[in-house]
């Protein structure tokens, strides 16, 4: 029994993210020192099954099926929310106002007026707070960030991103309910702009800084779906496929791209960097290997290298394994929960905080009003 001070989870949520989640609450102090131990305390979800099932097999102590009952109890310090978008809000608020630490899953809100309201009361509420945004923490692209922080790159002319998947072209998949909320806009709030380019945005604004405007169209490739939830064949409203065009305020421009039918993608979250002195390319698929090119080397020597990050003296690596030994997706939860700890030991808030994470809403929102429009739209700044 660890005798440092424990902070008690209380986890909303027991799909995809519930195990991610209770993977790195259950792992992080066998590979961090930290000085919070956080406590697996109890599970919440409305199907008693499931979630009987849930808390067993990741070691949840106890379970509760309704999350304000849970936000009630005393002996809970953070609430982690994994539940669809459209309860975020709720959930979050109330768990400020109750004085509870919360961690959300991304993306933090519907839109960006929502996430200003949660904005506003888990300030107000003075807690801390962090927005499960994963990628930010592999290791490759928190390198990344390093080498473009010193300098290396120059001034910056492009940034690229893209996150490609192929998991909705058949039209028979039905919208909706139990593991297909993403696909229904009432609880997901946007397609693939919110679900999946809000990982591009967040991973972009924290490399190459904010984005002052941008230019969009999307597509919705099958229109109906059937409806878990009613039965019955429904409009869909969600974006299946978004590309945008962006001015960064640093002057790059952007370029991102993302789809559910991109046959033969599962998940291909790239960005590429141009600078000029140096460029940076990074893709989930091969998530621990950092690719850089840097003009000021020797002319005949001189080439794209690709950096196995896995050394002792890389990102996070020092926790792990030995040299040479990769880790994976798993891991940056780990590492996220490793810096929302310590960020609270040290009383400097790990980010992306909400308020970090509202920047992302109101990039989205411009890139779905700008494909309403067909305009150049501007993107709200943080006030
Ligand atoms: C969608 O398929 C999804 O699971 C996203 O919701 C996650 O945020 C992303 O990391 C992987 O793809």
């Amino acid at each position: 029994m660890s005798t440092k001070k424990q902070l008690n989870v209380g986890i909303v949520g027991y799909g995809f993210m519930g195990r991610t989640h209770a993977n790195a609450f259950r792992k992080v102090s066998n590979f961090f020192d930290l000085p919070y131990q956080p406590v697996l305390k109890a599970a919440c979800g409305r199907d008693e099954a499931k979630l009987a099932a849930y808390a067993d097999k990741w070691g949840w102590e106890s379970t509760e099926t309704d999350w304000k009952k849970l936000i009630e109890r005393s002996d809970i310090d953070i609430i982690d929310i994994c539940t669809p978008n459209d309860s975020h809000a709720e959930i979050s608020i109330a768990a400020a106002r109750a004085g509870k630490m919360v961690m959300c899953e991304k993306p933090l809100s519907l839109d960006g007026p929502q996430g200003e309201e949660m904005v506003r009361e888990i300030e107000k509420a003075g807690v801390a707070n962090m927005v499960w945004y994963n990628y930010r923490r592999v290791p490759a692209v928190t390198l990344a960030k390093q080498i473009i922080d010193s300098g290396k790159l120059g001034r910056v002319f492009h940034y690229r991103a893209k996150f490609l998947q192929d998991w909705t072209i058949n039209a028979d998949i039905p919208q909706g309910g139990a593991g297909l909320w993403r696909l229904d806009a009432a609880a997901a709030g946007s397609g693939v702009t919110g679900d999946l380019l809000a990982h591009c945005i967040d991973t972009a604004l924290w490399l190459n800084g904010s984005i002052d405007t941008v230019t969009a169209m999307t597509e919705t490739f099958v229109k109906e779906r059937m409806h878990q939830l009613t039965g019955q064949m429904q409009k869909v409203e969600i974006d299946d496929a978004c590309a945008f065009l962006s001015r960064f305020s640093n002057g790059s421009l952007g370029t991102f791209e993302s789809t559910r039918y991109a046959r033969g993608h599962k998940a291909q979250n790239t960005f590429e960097i141009n600078g000029e002195n140096a460029s940076i390319a990074w893709d989930l698929h091969d998530l621990g290997r950092l690719q850089y090119f840097d003009y000021r080397e020797e002319s005949q020597t001189r080439g794209w290298k690709s950096i196995h990050v896995t050394d002792t003296d890389h990102p996070y690596m020092g926790n792990w394994w030995v040299p040479g030994l990769q880790i994976g997706y798993e891991h940056t939860f780990v590492h996220q929960v490793a810096d929302f700890i310590k960020g609270i030991a040290e009383g400097t808030p790990a980010a992306p905080t909400f308020r970090d994470a509202l920047e992302t809403q109101y990039v989205c929102d411009s890139v779905l009003s700008s494909a309403r429009s067909g305009q150049w739209t501007p993107v709200k700044k943080l006030g």
